[in-house]
């Protein structure tokens, strides 16, 4: 664990203004029990130069991203997500027979979607090694992604995307934000672009965090909390200047920067989003102070609503062991029995216990099985696909954030 002092994108001093204690490695599930669980610290720091909030540790992300549980492509919202944005960039940047690189390709969901697209020539890197294609059968073969096994660098750069003629189109979503060493990550992009390129990076947005109370999408893997004006400078510094961005509903709020080396003309956008984060305060620490209460306000209630069902001896299952459902149940202090079980659809994460709080994570087949009285929604980011395949149950649902409701 490495601790933070200065601001990554800066080096300016940096200032304290959330401390959620120390919580364990959300994605780092456990297998049998333990009545210790490793933890670490979550604080968060603000940058008054730069406007960058960062978390005070940075964890080896060997530790990390070696062996991934995370599969994008189990929700059908984040697909269509990722063939809309294949769609899209096909139709504003009509490259011929372009390369087509994602950096922290996971499963490789996005560029599936970019084949499905009409992309051909494709490259993912992750360095997950149980996330590497599996061939099970021809077909399956047939429909894999070439997929680099490693984390992202400048000598990956030159070695396989420079030495291939350079991208035109390189992707990074939801990677950005849990990179430590960002200067080293954008050398390898300036190595690995071409000239009319475009880097096409997501990453969730602060002022979606902090207005929608998104505290549980605090913990170890998310390293940085970006406003558009951090990521300006750090991009700018590296010659890579942001051209548009956009404000997206996924995963709570997100952003979506497009940079190249100054190949495209600054859109109408970046000045719009820049305005209105001075204009609201967000490059104001003063204005961050507050933030503690309102995560206070929810830790709270929820463990109130869990305490009180209990005692009415009603039977409460998660659905979505995500990441940020993990962290949630440990600021709450939310333990078995409160909740009998989070179902998770994805394979990895089946048979499996949540750290700190020691959840069983079971199969959707479990809803049928156990019928709960309520199902408290821990990926609340796609809650309109949860409650679709679940609202044949007759169960209520309780949804966390921004506020904690039962509907
Ligand atoms: O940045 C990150 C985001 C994009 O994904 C990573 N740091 C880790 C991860 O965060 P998360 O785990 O909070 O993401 P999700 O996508 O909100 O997690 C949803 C969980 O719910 C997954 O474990 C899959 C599961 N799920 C399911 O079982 N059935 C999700 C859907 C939509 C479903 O239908």
């Amino acid at each position: 664990m490495k601790q933070v002092n200065e601001c990554r994108i800066c080096k300016t001093p940096l200032r304290k203004y959330l401390d959620l204690g120390n919580v364990p490695l959300c994605n780092n599930l456990i297998t049998q029990y333990s009545p210790v669980t490793e933890k670490f610290p979550i604080r968060v720091l603000f940058c008054d130069e730069c406007y960058l909030s960062q978390l005070s540790v940075v964890i080896d992300p060997e530790k990390l991203y070696s062996h991934y549980v995370y599969h994008s492509s189990v929700s059908q919202t984040f697909k269509q997500h990722c063939f809309d944005l294949a769609v899209k960039l096909k139709a504003e940047f009509p490259f011929d027979l372009p390369l087509v690189v994602d950096i922290a390709s996971n499963d490789g969901c996005l560029l599936r979607q970019f084949k499905k697209a009409g992309y051909q020539r494709l490259l993912g890197i992750d360095p997950a090694q149980n996330l590497m294609n599996k061939y099970e059968n021809e077909e399956d073969f047939k429909d894999a992604i070439p997929t680099l096994n490693s984390f992202w660098s400048k000598e990956v750069a030159r070695e396989y995307i420079a030495k291939a003629n350079c991208a035109d189109i390189i992707t990074a979503t939801n990677v950005f934000a849990h990179v430590d060493d960002l200067n080293e990550f954008l050398d390898g992009i300036n190595i690995a672009l071409k000239d009319k390129g475009i880097f096409v990076v997501e990453v969730p947005y602060f002022v979606d965090l902090f207005r929608k109370n998104e505290f549980d999408t605090i913990y170890h893997e998310h390293l940085s909390y970006f406003l558009l004006a951090p990521l300006i400078r750090l991009f700018n510094g590296h010659a890579l200047p942001i051209f548009k961005v956009e404000h997206l509903a996924i995963h709570g709020g997100s952003i979506r920067i497009y940079a190249s080396k100054n190949a495209y003309p600054e859109d109408r956008s970046v000045e719009d989003m820049l305005e209105f984060e001075q204009m609201n305060g967000f490059y104001d620490y003063s204005n961050y102070i507050s933030f503690a209460t309102k995560v206070d306000g929810v830790r709270n209630k929820l463990g109130q609503i869990l305490l009180d069902l209990y005692n009415c001896e009603k039977k409460v299952m998660g659905y979505g062991a995500s990441a940020k459902g993990i962290s949630l149940l440990n600021y709450c202090g939310v333990q078995t029995p409160y909740i009998h079980s989070i179902v998770d659809e994805t394979p990895d994460k089946q048979g499996k216990m949540t750290p700190g709080s020691h959840i069983d994570i079971v199969p959707f087949e479990m809803f049928e099985k156990e019928r709960p009285d309520y199902i408290l929604l821990l990926a609340w980011n796609f809650a309109p696909e949860l409650i679709e395949k679940t609202k044949h149950l007759g169960a209520k649902y309780i949804v966390p954030i921004p506020d904690v409701r039962i509907i």
